[in-house]
């Protein structure tokens, strides 16, 4: 039984997925009591224990190992005894068990030009950054979270608008107090 919650922040590469979830555990070892959020970058994950099978010159990219990265995902998140509070960070529902998280936290930017200059910026080629750009556009993340967990219970899966730089800070605090609100309801 967990005694805190586990959170998959997702989005399109370049929401502020991991910006966010540096913030979350950030306010969450100041709130009274601390709260131990471990954020889990899964990007660190697939390349510190090669779970994948190359490199897509196209897409620039690793080509990710699906099954050995969830076996890995597994052994994370259980670890501590299963006492939960990990933050999963990724650009992907796909593979995890809906057990595995209480809720997913889908970050938003439906300003093309801001997310075009936050891709551009990491030296993407033109095809990436277009690939990303209509994947955000068509909201291809959001649909696959809401096809994962939206049918499991009312609230799973939220959406938040990550455009500027206030809704970092904004976004942290209210996932924290999901996050408090969470450890009331389950008694701990
Ligand atoms: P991700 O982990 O989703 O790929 P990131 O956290 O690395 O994204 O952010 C990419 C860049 O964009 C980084 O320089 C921080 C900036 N950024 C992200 N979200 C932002 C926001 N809401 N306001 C301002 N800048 C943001």
């Amino acid at each position: 039984m967990r005694s805190l919650p586990n959170i998959l922040v997702t989005g399109t590469p370049g929401v502020g997925k991991t910006t966010t979830c540096t913030q979350l555990v950030s306010l969450a070892s100041q709130s009274s009591p601390p709260l131990d959020l471990k954020h889990v970058s899964i990007n660190d994950i697939v390349k510190e224990r090669s779970c994948h099978t190359g490199y897509d010159e196209e897409l620039q990219t690793l080509i990710v190992d699906d099954d050995k990265l969830m076996d890995e995902v597994e052994k994370e998140i259980a670890d501590g005894d299963g006492a939960g509070g990990f933050i999963i960070d990724w650009h992907s529902t796909a593979g995890f068990a809906v057990r595995w998280v209480d809720l997913v936290v889908v970050l938003r930017c439906d300003e093309t030009s801001v997310l075009y200059d936050r891709l551009a910026s990491r030296g993407y080629r033109d095809e990436k950054v277009q690939e990303n750009m209509d994947a955000e556009i068509f909201g291809v993340v959001s649909e696959e979270a809401k096809e994962g967990w939206g049918e499991v219970e009312d609230g799973r899966v939220v959406e938040l608008k990550s455009v500027q730089a206030e809704d970092i800070e904004e976004n942290a605090e209210r996932i924290l107090l999901w996050v408090k609100n969470w450890v009331k309801d389950h008694g701990s």
